[in-house]
């Protein structure tokens, strides 16, 4: 396939194209940025992603994009968020990239993301055979609470939990990789749409569990700082708060299990109007406030 040596931000790009930009970034910048694998879908892709290392020591940061193949908008973010950490000449943006281990993924359901641009475009689940219906939802099969909250025993269903925790391979794989880095791990961020939500864990109950009061505070303080670029409002609860009660879902298994403190889940641009189907000329701008957001997360974390 052809080689994407640099990435735009006025069009969504293929599951080809991503990997073939990602293995360039590593390419070009072998000295900092190394290819990763984070596990296997079920058709047998890679879940491939990049870690951005300026050296040993460090406390690190872990990004999960596109575990919905729908949400278009999660890869393209995440994307930018590589792209910037590499590529920037903003000086927090280099000191963040500098002062961080970034363990970065784009495409956390690899399978689903080329059945949304060769055949259905508002696919949510992986594409695992069962019966004679397909697929499983990949944010509901983690082994926290499974099944307990917003999760399907039926196949058909968009919210399928799969028949056990962990049955997918792609959830799996995943959690098997975030484990084998999660001792520096000091922030983990997933990316959906749509809604404009910054949630913290848990699913299962409204209860301020763990961190929540000072999560909460870094939180609404970020996106207090994402709304300066474009004015864009975020809302910051907990998730069953702030969007549903949802359980086997990977930012709960990372904080219950992993104990990871700063533990996000972004629901991108929009408030509904597009949803999923977020037109193209809102990637940079979305991305642009989103990676503010970032930064101020980092910030505000060490601060709090
Ligand atoms: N929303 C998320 C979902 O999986 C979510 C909401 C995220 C719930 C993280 C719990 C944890 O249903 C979308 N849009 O997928
Ligand atoms: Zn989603």
């Amino acid at each position: 396939h052809r080689n994407v040596r640099s990435m735009t931000w006025d069009a969504y790009y293929t599951f080809e194209d991503i990997y073939s930009w990602l293995d360039d970034v590593a390419a070009s910048n072998s000295d900092v940025v190394s290819l990763i694998y984070g596990g296997m879908s079920y058709e047998g892709r890679e879940i491939k992603g990049v870690k951005i290392s300026h050296g040993i020591g460090r406390r690190s940061i872990f990004i999960e994009g596109g575990i919905h193949a729908r949400e278009w908008i999660s890869y393209a973010t995440v994307n930018y968020i590589i792209n910037e950490l590499v590529y920037s000449e903003d000086p927090e943006t280099q000191a963040a990239a500098r002062d961080f281990d970034w363990y970065i993924f784009p495409c956390t359901n690899p399978d689903g993301y080329v059945w949304t641009h060769t055949d259905f475009r508002l696919w949510r689940k992986n594409r695992k055979p069962v019966g004679t219906e397909f697929g499983i939802d990949l944010n509901r099969n983690w082994n926290s609470n499974w099944l307990l909250k917003s999760s399907s025993t039926d196949p058909s269903s968009n919210t399928y939990a799969g028949i056990g925790p962990f049955s997918e391979i792609e959830a799996r794989t995943l959690a098997s990789y975030i484990e084998s880095v999660a001792d520096t791990m000091e922030m983990y961020l997933s990316f959906h749409s749509s809604g404009q939500l910054l949630m913290v864990p848990y699913g299962n109950t409204t209860d301020p569990l763990d961190n929540y009061y000072d999560t909460i505070k870094i939180g609404r303080r970020a996106m207090g700082s994402l709304a300066v670029r474009h004015g864009t409002p975020y809302i910051t609860g907990n998730i069953a708060e702030a969007i549903y009660e949802a359980t086997g879902t990977s930012v709960d298994w990372v904080k219950e299990k992993l104990r990871i403190p700063l533990t996000y889940c972004y629901e991108l641009r929009d408030r509904g109007q597009y949803g999923h189907l977020l037109p193209a000329d809102q990637i940079l701008p979305n991305s642009e406030e989103v990676m503010d957001s970032v930064l101020a997360l980092i910030r505000e974390g060490q601060n709090a």
